[in-house]
């Protein structure tokens, strides 16, 4: 890991911007990180975890659902947004407290399409790439982290650029707008056991998204 790789993880509240990605470091209270678990299970008994299997025919590592108008889904055939679960139900709606949360943080009037929720369970990561299944990439991208620490980085809208790296821990909010919108960006790993905030142990993380 050379220098400028070296994670930043002493500033744990008050904002960090990494590569463009700005992170609102314990954002959400404890309670505030209780009551959108809640939400999420509910969510979750509608419109199970599935792991979809990436376009060059791999099993992700990350299991997932959706709440709102559009979910993201993935086989061989590629990636893309889907008005269903897997199950053929309409995803269920996006729960009120983060259509809140993400008037509040963003400012803007428009709602997001779509809420991707990705479990991260141990071992579990996520391999650098691009948010590119959007029609417009004006719109930013609002990421709510809960349970345990999670070593994300994020890159330039070069691949192969360079990365800087950050832990995002539970309650911690990122906007990703502007530039950014477009990085490169992944989770390398998860420190497993590292919050009590879920049953099971592992990592939630949501992003609300403008699909249209
Ligand atoms: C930077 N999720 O779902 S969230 C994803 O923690 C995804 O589960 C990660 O990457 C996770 O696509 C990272 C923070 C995030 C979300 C979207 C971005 C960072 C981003 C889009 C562009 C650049
Ligand atoms: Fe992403």
């Amino acid at each position: 890991m050379g220098l400028r790789d070296r994670p930043s993880d002493a500033c744990r509240s008050g904002m960090v911007e990494v590569n463009g990605v700005r992170v609102f470091a314990g954002r959400l209270g404890p309670e505030e990180q209780t009551a959108l678990v809640e939400d999420l299970c509910a969510v979750v008994a509608r419109a199970p975890m599935f792991a979809p299997v990436t376009r060059f025919g791999k099993r992700m590592s990350v299991a997932m659902t959706s709440a709102g108008k559009y979910g993201w889904y993935s086989d061989t055939r590629g990636y893309r947004y889907e008005p269903r679960h897997p199950s053929g139900v309409p995803w269920p709606p996006i729960p009120e407290r983060l259509l809140a949360l993400w008037h509040e943080v963003t400012g803007l009037e428009r709602q997001p399409d779509s809420c991707l929720i990705n479990l991260y369970r141990k071992g579990a990561r996520m391999g650098l790439h691009q948010d590119r299944d959007e029609a417009d990439f004006r719109w930013p991208v609002l990421s709510v982290s809960l349970g345990d620490d999670a070593l994300f980085r994020v890159g330039t809208t070069a691949r192969g650029g360079p990365t800087r790296s950050v832990w995002l821990r539970s309650g911690d909010v990122a906007v990703i707008g502007g530039p950014a919108r477009l990085a490169y960006h992944g989770i390398d790993r998860i420190r497993f056991g590292s919050s009590r905030l879920l049953p099971f142990g592992g990592r939630l993380n949501i992003t609300l998204r403008v699909v249209d």
